[in-house]
Parts: structure tokens; C-alpha cells; sequence
């Protein structure tokens, strides 16, 4: 398989100025005409007269250069595109390719569906519509005109602002859309069907009007609302956290039900998942709305992180991503309570994200090689990106990192850029040296960060002691050491901060965080204090990094109570449990029964105790740490232990403090208001109550499922409906039974609801449960083709329900793998990140790791499958 690497990067031969692409809609063939300038690129050293132009799947029907055909001998087709020799310097091209939308099951390129037609060009899917030099830094306008059935497809979009419509013989219509703004292809759009739309309106700061829709199908309308609030408010945000405006009169989103990605900044007309649409209090959680709110603002922000300015080539893909998520990440802080996005924020980077670094798909975040760029839209690209800008940002202050992203913009408007040229706007306009801190886009790793403190009573000097390493991965043996802020407090004895003062500070200003600045191998630093302290380390995650400390259960319980910063008190309780569940863990490989640690009582009855001061806080706090998480603390994989542990703990939790958590939850129902609201405070509430509940399912007493079946009956919104019905799902009785059947009726003709139906119990922890994905799989709304689908069965399996995706059998593993196998041939990039299921498989034990591996080796010895996976397979078994 051919490799793309970094080093080779040289510019585009030739530059495309403008283009017009008429498209003749139809399911079986549609006709797309292409006319576009070309001229030679003046920064390009190959003077080859032969021009290569992307290709996929494209039946050729006519080829002109300025008007003549070109002849047979001066133009070569392979699969993947079009040779034109000898071609001029400067050229009109012109051509005509059909397509077929409706066969089209990969969803890159024009595709049908829901009755729709719609597009998705990114990364590399605009060969599949038209030869086009297909990579980001060929930058240039379209006008897009597009023919079809007036009745079956009434509403046509496009890029940019609408040019004319007007109506055509034989019931057809035809509409243009211009886009002034130079693109890349990855960012063109096309969407046609008979849709709907909820509209509303923004005034910019400079006072232009912008009309914002979001389109939907017929029967959706209304379930639009919320996806349009949260548009509105990411523009205003925009402007005044970054001075930054919409630049067009039209902003639009369209919502479809098969779709790879969650959304897609396109120009002016975003199309979406529908997931990240689609609203009401019947059929979303509160977690829903959330993700709603966060992916309507990220494709927005995109329009300046990535659209206005974007990706030389896609090593740098995370310019736009990290960048992006970074700023969607703040504006989700400023909405919500800031500490819990943060921990929702680490949760995600901790699980998925460390978990990718330490295995064999291990990446930089700026990649230097790839067979398949679809393989590296990962958490290391999105999530930890978006820790490095986030560095930055605190590194340079909130002014400073402003100055820099206006730097940026007025440098590189309307170009495309490396992640060198936003370092280097950045180190100018603060005029700090970033040398080292570069490193972070280059190695790949999660660094490990060992702390010990030491405190001497006569100088009464506490000396921090910080050493950095980070093991190799993949083509990375030797790292070098990191520049990596550690962000600390220092509590007294009675919980109550000191300044944080360096050993040789003069002045009396010491702050009671300090950042500091880890840059060597290992580093010393000492703090004048007067008792005592117990250190707050890694305040609000300020790095993704892996930070031990050897902290007594006391220490932890302390923090838990008393550190000043959330994030902190929920992290401490995180790695209370999780020393606890790893001590258990450890004594059962050593044949000895399971025991639960008073400590660990006490320290949850007093978060809950205190829960009502913060709902929302002592909700994360009480929550047991996943099984992702705990799987990732050791290098060899004790899955049995884990999941039985953590099982079990949960049971002596609920034991335990059976009152408490009935007492918690009638109080949080007590100041829920009557209806529906979608405050922090009441999502607070929601989340606790729905923990509560969780633990108090773990030692059910009699009476108590047919009690959940009645609050299920109650329940008036799908937060509180999905967290009991996921109780249900992993218990057998006839309450379980008629709570799914009648789930089913309200879901069955609500495609999202219908996901959360087959989610729900995928992820189950069920002894037979994979004669349920069997059942499930063989439904007759599943559907191989509708990667939402597919998700809440196969992945929801294999990534979320580690008991039985890891049944000791094997029978998890073929599964899984047989599915792999059958999507690859209808979708590559959702057979691939399933496979990536497999690529822990060495830090299983013995027997999983055979069988794991076995699966691995059928899919690569299995002949035709697709880049996508091959790249996978290859890098899991390397
Ligand atoms: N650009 C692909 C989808 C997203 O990250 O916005
Ligand atoms: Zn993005």
C-alpha cells in the first residue's frame, strides 16, 4: 500500500482559480460537469507537463482543454484518476463524469440518504464526485449549479450565497449558488431533497444581517430549535472572545441520518449527523443537548480554524481540529459549569485518548506518515491537539493568546497553512520562545510525570521533585523531555490554601496556584511554607500528561473535601477509587475474596453529604471510574479482575449506604422544578438523582424493579428514561421485558431513539450477552449501511462493554471480527475504527491475546479489503 509522508510534501503543480460544477441530479446517474481555470503554480519546481487529477469511481463522458477534445493519447485513466499530458500553462478544463449517489454505501462523495441527496468531500471524498487536484492547499472559488426533479427534490443547496433559480421543462428546476470565498475541495457541499427548515437571524458586530437555518426532514421540524439557539450564541461568543464575524449573508445546516463523521464545516452549509441536531426533551438527554451545543459551535468556529484559513496538506489536520475543539471547549465552559466540562473533557482525553497513546496506533498529533488519512481523524489529532492549544493558552495568557490568533489570521487569510506557521504567530506575537514547547506536535506519547514531595520542618522548605518520561511508540524510541506545565496548590492542615511562593521569591505576591514550567528530565523545585502541605498537582489537567504521586488514601480524602480547585476534588476522589479497585484487583490475583475499604465508604458518604452544595460536582465524584480507565492503569490487562472489582464494589457502595442514596435522590427530586429545564442546576440534579438510582439497582431490594417500571412510566424526558431503562437491561424479569417492548413501540419510527434503543443494551453487562448482539444484529432495524446504527450495536460492544466484547471464549472477538469484515465491503472508515477494537490485543492474557490477534490475522489474510482497514490491521499487528 502506497505511504503519504510528511517529508515528501511538495506543492500542487497546478493552481485552480475558479470553478463551476453543474450537477444533473439523478438516484442511478447523475451527470457532473466540471468547468475549471487551471494555471501552472508558480512555487512549483516540477515542470512535468503532465497534470494528474483525483479520481474515484468517475465514468468518463467527455475531457476538454479550452474547448477541444482532448485526444485518446493525451490522457491516461487509473483508479485513482486522470493523466492529461501536455498540457499549457494556462488551460480551461472541462468535463463530464457520471456517478452513482445511490450505490454510493462508503457515504464520501454525493450519497443518498433519507431521500435526500448530500455530500461529505472531507477528507478526500471530492474525487469521488469530479477529477480535481483533491488535497486542501488548491484553493479556489465555485459557482455550483445544480438540476433536478422539482417535486422529489424541491430545495437545493449549495456553497455561498444563492445566484438565481428559475424553473425548467419536463418538472425540473435549476438553482446557482456562488461561494466568494477560496476553498479547498474538502470544504464543497451539496445538499437536495424535500426538506424543511426552522430559521433564525444573527446581526453581526458590524452589522450584517445573516440568516441561520437549520434543515431538516418534514416530520422533524421543531427538533431543530435547540441546534439554532446554540448556533446563535457560538456567533456571539466568537465575536467577543476573539473579535471574530460571520462572513457570509446565509448560514445553513442540514441534518442526515447516514452520516460518518458527527458534522462537517463545509462552507455556509454545514451538514450534519442528525444526532447533533435533532432535539426535543422525548427523545434527548441532557447529554444530547450538550454534544448539540459543542458541535454546532466547533463546525461554526471552523468557518475562521479552518475554513478562512486552512490545512497545507492533512499532517495538519490538527491546525484546524485541535485549534477548534480547543475553542469549542471554552465556549462549552463559559455555558455550562466549567469544572464538569473540564472533567468531561479529561474523561474522554484519559480513556480514549491515552489509550490510543500507549498502543500501537500511537500517533503525533502531527502525523508523519499515512495510507489512509481517514485513519487519523483520532482523539490524539481532536482532543489532544486541543490540550496543546490549550497549553499555549495558559502559557501565554488570555490577551497574548488572542494577539497571537489575530496574528495568525492577518498573516494567512484565505491560505493554507502548517501547524509551524500558528506557532510561529504565536511565538511572535508573545514573544516567547516556543522551541520546546513544539515538541508536543511531534512526539507521540503520553508523558509520564513521577512527583514526590518532601517537606522539611526546620527550613520549613517543602521540595517538589518532578521527573519526566514517556515510553517509546511506534518509530519513536528515544523521546526527548517535554515542556510541560504543572499547574500546583499547596493546602494547609486544615484545608486551607498557601501561597504558593519559590524558594528566593522576593516579592510578597505568590499566587496560591503556581505553574510550573517541567522542561528537563527532572526538576526541583522548592516553596518557603509554613506547615506542612498537602500539594494539589496538576490543577484543572494543565497538561495531558500522566502524573503520579504517592498520596495516602487520607491525602486523597483530604483533597476530595477541601482543594479549592473542582477539578482536582473530583480528580482526587477518581484516584481514590481507583487505588482501591486496583488493590482489589491485586488481591484477588492473589486467590484472596474481595473486601471493601472503609475508607472508601467514608469518603463517599461525605460527597454525599455535601452533594447539595454542587449537584453536578458530587454526581462525576460518585461515579466509579470506567472500565476503559481502569484497564488503562496497568500495562498487563487484568480484565476479569477489573470488571468483577468494580462490580463488586458497587454493590458494597449500594450496601453500604443504601439511606443515603435513597435520601439523595428524593432530595434532588424535591428541588427539581415541575417540567423540564435545561439549567446546570437542573442537569445537576438529573445527574445525581440518575447515580443514585444506579447504586440503589446494584443491591435491589424487593419491590424495586417493579417501583423502576412505574418512574419509567412517569418519567416525562429521555435523561430520566434512558437512565432507568439502561438499569433495566441488565436484570431478567418481566418488568425488563415489557420496558424494552414498549420502549420499542415509542423508538421505531425515531431513528435516533431507535439507536439508544439497540445502545442501551449492547452495553449491558449481561452474562449472555453476546447471543444479544446476536439478536440484535439480526433485527430488522438494524441497518449495516447507517453508521448511527451500526455504532450503537458494534461499537457500543466492543469499545463500551469490555466483559463481554473480552468473554473468555473468543466469542466477543469473532463476532466483532465478522462484522469488521462485513462492513469493510459497504464502509471502510466504520470497518476501520471498529477493527481498531483489536489493537490492545497484546496486553491481554495469553489466551485473548491469541484469539484477538487471530482475528486480526483473518482480516488482513482476507484478499480485497479496503485501505482503510488494511492500515489498521497492519499497524495493530506491527
Ligand atoms: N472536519 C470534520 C468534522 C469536524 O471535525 O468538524
Ligand atoms: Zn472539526
Amino acid at each position: 500500500c502506497q505511504v503519504v509522508r510528511l517529508e515528501d510534501y511538495a506543492p500542487s503543480e497546478f493552481l485552480v482559480e475558479k470553478v463551476h460544477l453543474t450537477f444533473e441530479l439523478a438516484e442511478r446517474d447523475t451527470v457532473v460537469k466540471t468547468l475549471m481555470s487551471l494555471r501552472r503554480n508558480p512555487r512549483s519546481t516540477n515542470r512535468e507537463q503532465t497534470l494528474f487529477l483525483d479520481g474515484i469511481d468517475l465514468k468518463l463522458r467527455s475531457l476538454h482543454i479550452d474547448g477541444t477534445p482532448v485526444a485518446d493519447r493525451d490522457y491516461r485513466l487509473d483508479e485513482s484518476g486522470l493523466y492529461l499530458f501536455g498540457v499549457p500553462d494556462v488551460f480551461e478544463l472541462q468535463t463530464e463524469v457520471i456517478i452513482q449517489p445511490q450505490d454510493n454505501t462508503v457515504l464520501e462523495g454525493l450519497y443518498c440518504s433519507g431521500g435526500m441527496f448530500c455530500t461529505q468531500c472531507e477528507a478526500e471524498g471530492f474525487r469521488r464526485i469530479t477529477f480535481f487536484p483533491d488535497r486542501p492547499d488548491v484553493m479556489a472559488t465555485y459557482t455550483t449549479s445544480i438540476v433536478a426533479d422539482k417535486k422529489r427534490y424541491p430545495v437545493l443547496l449549495s456553497n455561498g450565497n444563492l445566484l438565481s433559480s428559475e424553473d425548467l421543462p419536463d418538472g425540473l428546476h435549476r438553482v446557482t449558488w456562488h461561494d466568494p470565498f477560496p476553498k479547498p475541495s474538502y470544504l464543497f457541499a451539496l445538499v437536495a431533497g424535500d426538506i424543511v427548515f426552522e430559521e433564525g437571524a444573527f446581526v453581526t458586530a458590524s452589522g450584517r444581517s445573516v440568516a441561520l437555518r437549520v434543515y431538516l426532514q418534514r416530520h422533524n421540524l421543531g427538533r431543530g430549535t435547540h441546534a439554532l439557539e446554540a448556533l446563535k450564541k457560538a456567533m456571539l461568543w466568537d465575536e467577543k472572545v476573539f473579535g471574530l464575524e460571520y462572513d457570509l449573508d446565509l448560514y445553513m445546516i442540514v441534518a442526515v441520518d447516514d452520516f460518518n463523521m458527527g458534522a462537517m464545516e463545509n462552507k455556509g452549509l454545514n451538514i450534519f449527523n442528525s444526532k447533533y441536531v435533532l432535539a426535543d426533551r422525548e427523545t434527548a438527554t441532557d447529554l444530547d443537548f450538550q454534544a448539540i451545543e459543542e458541535v454546532v459551535a466547533h463546525e461554526y468556529f471552523h468557518n475562521w480554524t479552518g475554513n478562512r484559513v486552512t490545512c497545507r496538506d492533512w499532517f495538519q489536520l490538527s491546525l484546524k481540529e485541535g485549534l477548534t475543539v480547543f475553542r469549542d471547549q471554552q465556549f462549552s465552559a463559559d455555558e455550562v459549569a466549567r469544572s464538569l466540562k473540564r472533567i468531561h473533557d479529561v474523561r474522554l482525553l484519559r480513556t480514549v485518548q491515552f489509550a490510543e497513546d500507549s498502543g500501537p496506533l500511537a500517533h503525533p498529533v502531527r502525523p508523519e506518515a499515512y495510507q489512509e488519512i481517514n485513519n487519523f481523524y483520532t482523539a490524539t489529532v481532536y482532543e489532544k491537539g486541543a490540550e496543546i492549544v490549550r497549553m499555549l493558552h495558559n502559557l501565554l495568557g488570555k490577551e497574548m493568546f488572542r494577539r497571537g490568533l489575530e496574528l495568525y489570521f492577518s498573516r494567512f487569510d484565505g491560505t493554507a497553512v502548517t501547524i509551524e506557521d500558528f506557532v510561529k504567530a504565536m511565538e511572535d506575537a508573545a514573544q516567547v520562545d516556543l522551541s520546546q514547547f513544539r515538541l508536543w506536535y511531534s512526539q507521540a506519547g503520553t508523558p509520564n510525570i513521577r512527583a514526590t514531595g518532601n517537606y522539611d520542618e526546620s527550613s520549613k522548605e517543602f521540595c517538589l521533585r518532578l521527573q519526566q518520561g514517556c515510553a517509546p511508540t511506534p518509530g519513536q524510541s528515544d523521546k526527548q523531555p517535554l515542556h510541560i506545565p504543572v499547574a500546583i496548590g499547596l493546602l494547609n492542615s486544615t484545608g486551607t490554601e498557601m501561597p504558593v511562593c519559590e524558594v528566593g521569591h522576593s516579592g510578597t505576591d505568590c499566587d496560591t496556584t503556581a505553574i510550573l514550567p517541567l522542561k528537563k528530565t527532572e526538576q526541583v523545585f522548592r516553596f518557603k511554607v509554613s506547615e506542612r502541605p498537602v500539594p494539589s498537582l496538576l490543577r484543572g489537567f494543565s497538561a495531558p500528561v500522566r502524573l503520579t504521586y504517592n498520596y495516602s488514601d487520607a491525602e486523597l480524602m483530604f483533597l476530595t473535601v477541601h482543594d479549592s480547585d473542582p477539578f482536582n476534588r473530583w480528580d482526587a476522589a477518581q484516584q481514590l477509587v481507583t487505588q482501591v479497585i486496583m488493590r482489589g484487583v491485586d488481591r484477588m490475583a492473589d486467590g484472596q475474596a474481595f473486601m471493601v475499604e472503609p475508607v472508601l465508604i467514608d469518603a463517599f458518604r461525605q460527597v454525599l453529604h455535601s452533594s447539595s452544595k454542587d449537584r453536578g460536582l458530587a454526581a462525576q465524584m460518585l461515579m466509579l471510574p470506567s472500565e476503559n480507565y481502569l484497564v488503562d492503569q496497568r500495562l498487563r490487562i487484568d480484565i476479569d479482575g477489573i470488571c468483577t472489582v468494580r462490580r463488586k464494589l458497587r454493590e458494597a457502595l449500594s450496601d453500604a449506604l443504601h439511606d443515603e442514596w435513597a435520601s439523595v435522590r428524593q432530595a434532588c427530586i424535591k428541588d427539581t422544578s415541575a417540567g423540564y429545564g435545561f439549567s446546570p442546576e437542573e442537569v445537576g440534579c438529573r445527574s445525581l438523582k440518575n447515580v443514585c438510582l444506579s447504586y440503589l439497582a446494584a443491591q435491589s431490594k424487593a419491590g424495586f424493579w417493579p417501583q423502576v417500571r412505574q418512574w419509567l412510566d412517569e418519567a416525562d424526558n429521555m435523561t430520566d428514561r434512558l437512565a432507568l431503562l439502561t438499569l433495566l437491561a441488565e436484570v431478567e424479569n418481566a418488568e425488563s421485558q415489557t420496558a424494552f417492548a414498549q420502549f420499542y413501540q415509542r423508538a421505531k419510527d425515531i431513528p435516533l431513539v431507535l439507536d439508544k434503543w439497540f445502545a442501551v443494551q449492547s452495553g449491558a453487562r449481561h452474562p449472555l450477552i453476546v447471543d444479544k448482539i446476536r439478536r440484535l444484529l439480526a433485527h430488522e432495524d438494524f441497518n449495516l449501511c447507517n453508521p448511527n446504527r451500526v455504532r450503537a450495536v458494534l461499537h457500543t460492544f466492543a469499545r463500551g462493554n469490555l466483559g463481554g466484547f473480552h468473554a473468555p471464549s473468543g466469542a466477543g472477538y469473532h463476532l466483532v471480527g465478522d462484522y469488521v469484515m462485513k462492513l469493510d465491503r459497504l464502509n471502510p472508515q466504520v470497518s476501520a475504527s471498529l477493527a481498531g477494537s483489536f489493537s490492545a490485543w497484546r496486553r491481554f492474557d495469553n489466551d485473548r491475546s491469541a484469539l484477538m490477534k487471530e482475528q486480526l490475522n483473518k482480516m488482513f489474510s482476507t484478499e480485497g479489503i479496503s485501505r482503510d482497514l488494511r492500515e489498521i490491521v497492519q499497524r495493530s499487528l506491527q
